[in-house]
């Protein structure tokens, strides 16, 4: 008798630090086609340690959902139109179809007239950064993928070159850990276990966030700062460590330039003053300094949050600067990490056809989208894959709105029938990641992760990279990396002399799924220097800070934070009732006491948000949980589930951060009153 069911390993491919190997029961216990059924860790993974999040134990249901595109389909009613109704078509009808509009605007119009837009969906080198290789060709216009990481990044770079990031394995060695600007309890959540050591060993952990969120209250002590303050606080700190003599002059003079500039900007940066922006008291200031002027190791883990503000890059380099001061780079599981993605040194060189990229292609910034999608933006077709804009893109009614256009095609690749999805001329269905092979890196450990495909695709889903080719094929493209199966990727992401890599081939990641980076035990990247052009960490121009140009005001008196959800991932997991239960059923807003009273806000009651760009109606949490003159909504809701029927991303506008053209998604001003009050 054969089983019925069966455990492969394969990497969760979500936009997540975590890179999970997952134990996932895959099978065909009723006699129908092979489904997945179970997902679960791998129990023998250094860093998953057994289990998934409890986002990720939903996979099944997403893959099995009622909804879920399987078929082509095409739409034969106005997009605007409150339902859509579509027709089933044929592969062929469809890409046939498409493939002659795109060949009419490239004639007509030029290759400019074809949008690409696409995230981090997937997070495959295949499927998610090969997929883009068409449009490369093609000559499309570029997109900058600037939503989530390239403030930081540019921040990092500065810096420190290179993003390296402390092995996670290394953080139980610390005994001063910050958590700063990271919720990492729920996004980065593989991390724990790792606190929870160190703590057992001896360590303090400090969060520094805006709100009390899960990190917070699990941290032992939590610096509730003004949002946008970052760079302030860091300042701060440095003003102590450079007062008190807690600086490592040794590192300071052989492996940095520009120290002597960082203590002249450090120098106004009294506790006191340091105080009066922040929000926080002086003695808070002076003993966090303390405790990190006085702790080694010293470990900060900085997520995101503090770059999703008009200075967003220059509060991230501020405070990744502190263990430069310290010298904690010296130290084993001292230091910082925003992502330890760098370390993965693939040749990427003809990766999505970049060696085919035209050096004058015009570029779209992906948060202005909005703009981008006017009928003078001159798009006549977008291509929208891994990604969910109608719902996560910034000033995102005007997203929709742009996607309704009757003269824009748009071609939208999903495994859900998402918001944006349902804007689409063509839904065209994807495989997920147990129906594709990939492989995939990871922007917290260090190990890469190969998946083999598990099982068929259910009824006609297709992955992106088929499809492209398809179109290619009917286009009449011939550039050979466009064609290239993951056996030929593979092969040349491993060409390379990079010690990383060595001993790394595509036998061993089949033959072993997951496999670490060849570095040197005790990984201390920064230890003598860093990647940048002068092979030191680069100080200078030392980070300023400066307040935000969207001051609160009368008008809009509240600062909005919409950082991520607990039980979804970005918008995936958005449809699943379960998830939504476990998140309060809808979307609400949660408001201090104080403002509440203000404002004439009651605990339950809806209540309408109204900023520059747009308006949202949201039910009220009164909480102390967040800071007077803060309200904070937790995830990316599907519309769906908002009483408004609107994403959040209504209200929150296109302004670009300071460094990297990134997003300012926790900027957003805002007034908020009773509904219909
Ligand atoms: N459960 C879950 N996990 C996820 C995701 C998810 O949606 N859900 N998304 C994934 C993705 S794509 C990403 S990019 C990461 C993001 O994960 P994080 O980096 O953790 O998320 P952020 O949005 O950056 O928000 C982190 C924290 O920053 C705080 N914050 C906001 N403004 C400021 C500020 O000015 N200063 C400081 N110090 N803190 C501030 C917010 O209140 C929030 O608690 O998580 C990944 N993991
Ligand atoms: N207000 C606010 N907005 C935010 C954020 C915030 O904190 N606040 N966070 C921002 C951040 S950090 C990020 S990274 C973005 C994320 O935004 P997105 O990248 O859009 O992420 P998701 O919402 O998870 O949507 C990914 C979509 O890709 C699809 N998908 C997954 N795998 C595949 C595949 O193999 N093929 C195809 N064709 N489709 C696939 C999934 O079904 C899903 O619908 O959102 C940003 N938006
Ligand atoms: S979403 Fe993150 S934590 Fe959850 S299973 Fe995937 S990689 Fe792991
Ligand atoms: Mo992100």
């Amino acid at each position: 008798m054969t089983a019925v069911t069966r455990d492969v390993l394969l990497t969760c491919p979500l936009d997540c630090p975590d890179a999970c190997r997952l134990k996932v029961t895959v099978g065909a216990p009723d006699g129908g086609p092979q489904r997945m059924l179970k997902v679960t860790g791998d129990p023998a993974h250094p860093v998953t340690k057994g289990f998934a999040c409890v986002k990720t134990v939903h996979y099944p249901a997403r893959a099995n959902h009622p909804e879920r595109p399987l078929y082509p389909l095409r739409r034969v009613n106005a997009k605007t139109a409150a339902r859509p109704v579509w027709e089933r078509v044929t592969w062929d009808d469809a890409l046939d179809d498409i493939a002659a509009r795109m060949r009419a605007l490239l004639d007509t119009r030029g290759p400019s007239s074809i949008l690409r837009y696409t995230y981090a969906g997937t997070m495959g080198l295949m499927e998610g950064h090969h997929a883009h290789a068409l449009f490369r060709v093609l000559g499309a216009p570029e997109l900058d993928e600037t939503i989530c990481a390239s403030a930081g990044t540019a921040a990092w770079t500065l810096g420190y070159g290179t993003r390296y990031g402390v092995d996670p394995a290394d953080v139980a060695h610390a005994r001063l850990i910050v958590l700063w600007g990271i919720n990492s309890l729920s996004t980065n959540s593989h991390l724990t276990p790792h606190l929870t050591a160190a703590r057992k060993a001896g360590a303090r952990i400090v969060c520094v966030d805006p709100y009390r969120n899960r990190t917070a209250a699990f941290a032992d002590e939590h610096l509730k700062l003004i949002p946008g303050t970052d760079a302030a606080l860091a300042l701060g700190v440095m003003h102590e460590l450079f007062a008190h003599g807690w600086t490592d002059d040794a590192y300071l003079a052989h492996a940095t330039l520009g120290a002597d500039e960082l203590r002249a900007a450090a120098a106004e940066w009294t506790p006191e003053r340091t105080a009066e922006v922040t929000g926080l008291d002086a003695d808070t200031v002076r003993a966090f300094a303390r405790a990190i002027g006085t702790t080694r190791p010293t470990y900060i883990r900085v997520g995101y949050g503090m770059t999703r503000h008009e200075t967003g890059g220059t509060n991230l380099r501020a405070v990744t600067l502190i263990p430069a001061l310290t010298g904690d780079w010296r130290h084993r599981g001292g230091g910082c990490t925003l992502s330890t993605s760098g370390a993965f040194k693939l040749n990427r060189t003809r990766l999505g056809a970049q060696h085919r990229r035209p050096a004058d292609v015009p570029h779209v910034n992906m948060n202005e989208l909005a703009t981008a999608l006017r009928p003078e933006g001159g798009f006549g077709a977008a291509f929208i894959y891994n990604c969910n804009p109608a719902v996560v893109a910034p000033d995102s009614a005007r997203v929709r709105a742009g996607l309704q256009r009757d003269d824009l095609l748009v071609v939208v690749l999903e495994q859900a029938l998402t918001e944006t999805a349902r804007l689409a001329d063509y839904v065209l269905p994807a495989t997920t990641f147990a129906e594709h092979p990939d492989l995939y890196t990871s922007y917290g450990h260090h190990y890469l992760g190969y998946n083999a495909q598990a099982i068929d695709a259910p009824g006609e889903a297709r992955p992106n990279s088929w499809v492209f080719q398809q179109l290619a094929r009917r286009l009449g493209v011939t550039e050979p990396s466009v064609y290239w199966s993951l056996d030929e990727l593979m092969a040349e992401l491993l060409t390379t002399d990079h010690a990383h890599l060595s001993g790394i081939t595509p036998e061993r990641l089949k033959a072993e799924g997951s496999v670490k980076l060849s570095l040197p035990d005790g990984f201390l990247p920064y230890a003598h220097g860093a990647e940048t052009p002068s092979g030191k960490v680069q100080l200078s121009p030392a980070p300023q800070y400066r307040a935000p140009d969207a001051v609160l005001n009368a008008d809009y008196p509240l600062r909005l934070l919409t950082p991520p959800a607990h039980h979804f991932l970005n918008s995936t997991y958005g449809n699943l009732p379960n998830l939504t239960r476990a998140e309060g059923s809808e979307p609400h807003v949660m408001i201090h006491p104080a403002d509440a009273e203000a404002y004439g806000l009651e605990d339950g009651a809806p209540a309408t948000l109204s900023s520059e760009v747009g308006q949202a109606c949201r039910r009220v949490k009164v909480t102390d949980a967040v800071q007077p003159g803060v309200a904070v909504l937790e995830g990316t809701w599907w519309g769906l589930n908002a009483p408004d029927g609107e994403s959040i991303n209504a209200i929150t506008t296109q302004t670009l951060t300071d460094l990297g053209g990134g997003s300012t998604f926790h900027n957003t001003r805002v007034r908020v009153e009773r509904t219909g009050g």
